[in-house]
């Protein structure tokens, strides 16, 4: 199994915890942010992630891999789903990435190893969200704007070792949007968020992205 990834991507890193809490072994591919011939050679478009099973056919969606990979063996992620998790991620998506997006490329990741990988994505993102300069400027109040929906998830979270207590989807929702969050240098997680995603990393066994 190999999975195809963007180093910085939250949905990426669904499927790479999935496999992590299993102790599964994923072969990495990461791909620079302009290799889009990578991509439609696989699956026809330009997308990230992409599961190439070991039968050699993809998979696009990454819920569908977290589910297939979660079925190899014993299942991990039985616990129950609680609605207001899933709530809380789709709210918390569209502000965090004025704060995540324009740090990335200032972090060293690989898929931005060239110039025209870096230019790719500058261009890209730009377009979709406004000047990167401007938006790190504004790091102050999109924090504000992100607190309130911290302090939220500090009072649904039901313990450090799940968010509902047994490892669920819910977990494959909310930690990945953790990591990126993580990379905002001023930002500080409220403490049961910050417990929770300290001990989900230390046992998947991932590393931090660095921070700006
Ligand atoms: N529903 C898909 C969405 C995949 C997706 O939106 N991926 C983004 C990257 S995170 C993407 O491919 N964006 C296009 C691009 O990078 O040009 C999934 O959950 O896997």
């Amino acid at each position: 199994m190999r999975l195809y990834l963007f180093e910085h991507c939250s949905l990426c890193f669904r499927v790479r915890m999935t496999a992590g809490l299993k102790r599964l072994h994923l072969q990495e591919r990461v791909v620079l942010d302009d290799d889009s011939e990578t991509m439609i050679g696989l699956v026809g478009k330009r997308v990230i992630p992409i599961l190439l099973k070991d039968d050699g056919k993809p998979m696009l969606e990454s819920m569908d891999m977290v589910h297939y990979i979660d079925a190899l063996g014993e299942p991990v992620l039985t616990g129950p789903e609680r609605p207001e998790i899933a709530t809380w991620a789709e709210k918390a998506v569209p502000k965090l990435s004025p704060l995540t997006w324009p740090r990335y490329p200032l972090l060293g990741l690989p898929e931005f190893a060239t110039v025209a990988a870096l230019d790719h994505y500058n261009l890209r993102k730009r377009n979709a969200i406004g000047d990167f300069v401007e938006l790190r400027a504004h790091t102050r109040q999109h924090i504000s704007a992100l607190m309130p929906d911290l302090e939220e998830l500090d009072h649904l979270i039901e313990s450090s070792e799940a968010i509902n207590g047994k490892l669920s989807l819910d977990d494959v929702r909310v930690l990945p949007l953790l990591r990126s969050a993580a990379v905002v240098k001023d930002l500080r997680f409220p403490a049961k968020v910050r417990d929770y995603f300290e001990t989900m990393m230390i046992r998947m066994g991932y590393a931090h992205l660095p921070t700006a």
